[in-house]
């Protein structure tokens, strides 16, 4: 069991970083600086809250999560690794990985000079770890709140063999209503529309969503921007190290279907996810590190 106070006594910033017990059960770390404030729990490096200062929540959370070993949370950014989606080969194997159903240690907090805070998070390769993957490293999630929020994975190969992985940054973003945004930035991008299993490229200036969504947009790293109007604001989204951009809205028919989220959940969030993923996996050499980094920002 992780002890809360123990981190805080560790950990802890003065008005700044704090741990916090969720139920007896989960813990997560609380920020707080002259930016935004942010929440981040220690499951799965799982960041569930940003808002940066004088204005709303960024990000969605599921009001029917489950905060509980063992189950994925639903909302804010799951981190998932070392693959994406189902296992290539093996179903019985969680779907997104291993890291959203692990605890992650911290590894530093730190107040930067220009009033920022740094979050470190860190998952190692362990006997747990392998029974699902078989090779050694060191993941670190890097997140950096300010006026905006950056996000970094970033894997050490710490095996005697180049491994390849997968994974996401798997944001789901609060929005006024799925009918009032679009989505800028993917216009003339190849995507895999993993629903019919077909490809196809969009025409469109901007991807507005009416029925269920799942688009793997291939071969891009340029910036995207939900336009919401309902809340008139616009949430910038660049990313780094990774070439695949998912899509994600599950519409009405299964979001009723899932058993945590409401009924209408569909219609305040979507997913912008950084991906890893089909010809786009990464590839480490024994000693190296890669990156995969979001930064999201708010223009109103
Ligand atoms: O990123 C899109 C996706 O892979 C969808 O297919 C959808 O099922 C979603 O992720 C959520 O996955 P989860 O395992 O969290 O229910």
């Amino acid at each position: 069991m992780i002890d809360s106070d123990e981190l805080d006594d560790k950990f802890g910033i003065e008005g700044e970083v704090g741990f916090m017990e969720m139920d007896g059960e989960l813990v997560f770390i609380n920020v707080s600086n002259k930016y935004a404030d942010a929440d981040i729990c220690l499951y799965g490096a799982h960041v569930t809250s940003f808002r940066p200062v004088r204005t709303m929540e960024m990000l969605w959370m599921s009001s029917e999560s489950n905060y509980e070993e063992g189950k994925a949370i639903r909302g804010g950014i799951p981190v998932c690794f070392p693959w994406f989606g189902p296992h290539k080969t093996d179903s019985s194997l969680p779907q997104h990985g291993f890291a959203r159903l692990m605890y992650w240690d911290v590894l530093a907090t730190k107040s930067l000079p220009n009033g920022e805070t740094q979050v470190d998070l860190i998952l190692k390769s362990s006997e747990e770890t392998r029974k699902y993957w078989p090779y050694d490293f060191e993941a670190v999630m890097h997140l950096t709140i300010g006026t905006t929020l950056t996000v970094t994975l970033d894997v050490k190969n710490t095996s005697a063999e180049s491994f390849e992985y997968g994974c996401a940054l798997h944001s789901y973003f609060f929005i006024s209503d799925i009918a009032h945004i679009g989505i800028e930035g993917l216009k003339g991008l190849s995507y895999l529309n993993q629903l019919t299993g077909e490809t196809g490229k969009q025409d469109e200036d901007v991807l507005q969503i009416s029925e269920p969504l799942t688009r793997h947009y291939q071969n891009t790293e340029t910036p995207v921007a939900i336009a919401d109007e309902g809340f008139r604001r616009r949430i910038t989204i660049e990313k780094a190290g990774s070439k695949v951009t998912t899509v994600w809205n599950p519409a009405e028919e299964a979001c009723a279907g899932m058993g945590d989220m409401p009924d209408d959940g569909f219609a305040n969030f979507v997913c912008v996810e950084a991906t890893a993923s089909f010809d786009y996996m990464i590839t480490v050499a024994p000693g190296e590190s890669f990156q995969t980094s979001q930064v999201f920002g708010v223009e109103e």
